[in-house]
């Protein structure tokens, strides 16, 4: 078999970490685009990297950012992959209304430029298109393939146009191109601003006595919470395809913010409500209140499904948080030990 070249953009975030582990396990060759910053943004992909001049390395990054089209179409002559997976976004739905046109520019028109890119080089390659349950926004679950779209931020009316120019480039241009309309899936490696994420870190440093209590949102809104590592195979499976698709990946379950917060708390013997404050800074103008996929399609067709429910994900990211501060004994994710040990244990913006 051919070595196979996949290029990944946000291959420095949560799912771009998991799916170059992936790739790399697989035998790709794996770019990564990495936007300039003035401190390094690498800490979830450092276990993967090797110095480039060794013979053996099979991980190259480079500089690129959505906004740029003429560097992403020239990276894409460059790399020449066989597979784009396109991860990159501003990702954050809170923080989407506070910066609406920045996200539309990045999680929206991003997707064309590369896409428009693609075409004007005709490489042929198969493109992967991260789009997301918030795209159900209001509509009621179950959510699949057929639901209309009704989105309840800027970040889900970009994902919505990124969804249809990603099905246009396919049906106008013939190109494999596939949406995976993923619902929410978490991990140690998220991001800290996210609820999962927080309140994870928050059980373990209050249990640690290194934090007092955590200010919350929304705790009512309910989410189909999956394990991100496993839905980058899905991701993988839907570009081996024989035919371009669409496939919505989720666990099929819901639990409330509520819910996951007071299973991290129980899982360190402690009762959230002596914890947890409100705060209406982490509100959003419209909120999304109930998501549950029904992964179906990517049963049958992919032979995909979700092994790790919200209960155990969120006791997995607990244990992730204790054994970054030196409570427990490491599990073997070194990349989530390091973005723990990362985490910022002073507040950020409000999001
Ligand atoms: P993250 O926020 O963890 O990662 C986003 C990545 O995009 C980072 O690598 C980030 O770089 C990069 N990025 C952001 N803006 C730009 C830009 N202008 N140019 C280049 N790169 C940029 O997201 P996740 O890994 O959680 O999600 C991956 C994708 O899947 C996103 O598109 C997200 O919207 C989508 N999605 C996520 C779901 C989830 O539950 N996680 C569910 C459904 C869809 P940097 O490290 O420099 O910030
Ligand atoms: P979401 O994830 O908006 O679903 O988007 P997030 O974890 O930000 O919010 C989930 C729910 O929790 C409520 N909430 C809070 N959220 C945050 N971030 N911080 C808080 O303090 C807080 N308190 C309550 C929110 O109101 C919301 O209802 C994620 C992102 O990964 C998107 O990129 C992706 O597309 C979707 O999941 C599927």
């Amino acid at each position: 078999m051919p070595v196979k070249t996949a290029l990944i953009t946000g291959i420095t975030g949560q799912d771009g970490s998991y799916l170059a582990e992936l790739l790399l396990r697989k035998g790709y060759r794996v770019h990564g685009v990495v936007r300039r910053a003035s401190t390094f943004t690498t800490q979830r992909i450092e276990h993967l990297y090797r110095d480039p001049h060794d013979p053996a390395a099979r991980l190259f990054l480079h500089y690129g950012d959505l906004t740029d089209g003429t560097r992403m179409a020239g990276l894409l002559e460059q790399v020449r992959p066989d597979e784009v997976y396109h991860l990159a976004a501003q990702s954050h739905v809170r923080v989407s209304f506070d910066e609406p046109e920045f996200t539309g520019d990045t999680t929206g028109l991003g997707t064309t430029r590369l896409l428009e890119a693609i075409r004007r080089t005709g490489l042929g390659c198969r493109f992967y298109q991260a789009s997301s349950s918030e795209m159900f926004g209001a509509t009621p679950p179950p959510q699949h393939e057929g639901t209309p779209f009704h989105p309840r931020s800027p970040y889900g009316a970009a994902k919505v146009y990124a969804y249809w120019v990603t099905r246009n480039y396919r049906e106008a241009y013939g190109l494999y191109a596939v949406n995976g309309i993923l619902f929410n899936h978490e991990s140690p490696r998220r991001g800290p601003t996210f609820v999962t994420r927080k309140a994870a870190v928050a059980a373990a440093r209050i249990k640690a006595g290194l934090q007092d209590v955590v200010h919350l949102g929304n705790l009512d809104a309910r989410r189909d919470w999956g394990y991100a590592a496993e839905y980058v195979e899905a991701m993988w499976r839907m570009l081996q395809q024989d035919e371009p698709d669409d496939y919505v990946i989720a666990t099929g379950t819901s639990y409330s913010v509520r819910d996951f917060v007071e299973q991290c708390f129980a899982h360190v013997g402690l009762d959230w409500r002596a914890y947890v404050r409100f705060d209406e800074r982490y509100l959003r103008p419209a909120e999304v209140d109930d998501l549950v996929g029904d992964a179906g399609k990517a049963e049958r067709v992919l032979g995909w499904r979700a092994t790790v429910h919200t209960p155990e994900l969120a006791r997995l990211m607990v244990d992730a948080e204790l054994t970054a501060l030196g409570l427990t004994a490491p599990r073997g994710d070194a990349a989530a030990t390091a973005v723990a040990a990362a985490a910022p244990a002073v507040p950020t913006p409000a999001r």
